[in-house]
């Protein structure tokens, strides 16, 4: 992961000088990459939050609605997107223009690192704009971009707030790469990959990395470089979610 210059301070600045603020969740874990000190300083300053289900294509729909009346309890407009799938950015451009004071509009783009914050952007923009990255904590600056004559987005640098990277990596907001241990919550995650689909996903990593054919000296199953290789694809919304009872559960077992 590149170190960005105090992501935290930009994303302040960003809050103050945008109209808007879109704060962009992981459809996945919605509570988990929420920034609820970033969120009140927005209301604090008079700015409307819009929050962002993003990756809803890798979601059954049940967890998403569920979590947009949730979101949407608390006050806030909410939309899926699929910066994937490109669904829904009609629908933002739509709700950015209705809770807009003026036009046209600056639109600050705020959220945890790697919920897909430089794709939104480049989606809504339409052609490659802001780079978007695979590696976590990628974006720099803080970057002006026009969408259309109403609506200019400020792309900021995803913040990473909890200090557990056993946690962060299945968040997605830290590289596999960089953990000493990555078969801990690659274990985790194959786990309740292989309760969910056992014929699809074994239940170790060691079984993993032979079905990958990742062997060292000796036909030794090399379980580091499966379990990086597992949690990429993770990062990457490879895998998408089997059920709703299973998203629970990994919910449940990070929150632990
Ligand atoms: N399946 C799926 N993957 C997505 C979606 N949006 C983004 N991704 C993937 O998520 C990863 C991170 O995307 P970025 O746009 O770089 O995320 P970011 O929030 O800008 O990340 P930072 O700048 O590091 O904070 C990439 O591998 C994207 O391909 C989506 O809607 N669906
Ligand atoms: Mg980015």
């Amino acid at each position: 992961m590149r170190k960005t210059k105090n992501p935290e301070k930009q994303v302040l600045r960003i809050i103050r000088d945008a109209d808007v603020v879109l704060e962009v969740l992981d459809a996945r874990f919605p509570d988990l990459t929420r920034l609820p000190q970033y969120e009140n300083l927005a209301k604090k300053l008079g700015k409307p939050v819009i929050i962002v289900l993003n990756k809803a294509d890798l979601v059954p729909k049940e967890w998403a609605e569920d979590w947009k009346k949730i979101l949407q309890r608390e006050g806030f407009p909410v939309v899926f997107v699929s910066t994937k799938e490109r669904w829904g950015t009609r629908i933002l451009r739509k709700t950015i223009k209705s809770v807009a004071p003026k036009l046209p509009v600056v639109v600050g783009v705020i959220g945890y690192a790697n919920v897909g914050k430089s794709s939104l952007v480049n989606v809504l923009k339409g052609k490659t704009a802001a780079p978007a990255a695979p590696v976590p904590g990628w974006t720099r600056g803080e970057q002006l971009v026009k969408i259309s004559k109403e609506i200019y987005l400020m792309d900021t640098p995803g913040i990473i707030p909890l200090t557990d990277p056993a946690r962060l990596v299945l968040i997605g907001a830290y590289d596999p790469n960089r953990l000493e241990d990555p078969e801990l919550p690659a274990e985790l995650l194959l786990r309740v990959l292989h309760s969910a689909d056992p014929e699809k996903w074994p239940a170790t990593i060691e079984e993993y990395a032979k079905k990958k054919n990742y062997l060292l000296k000796g036909g030794v199953p090399d379980t580091h470089r499966a379990a990086v290789d597992l949690l990429s694809k993770w990062q990457k919304g490879k895998i998408s979610v089997p059920s709703l009872d299973w998203l629970k559960k990994v919910d449940a077992e990070l929150n632990e």
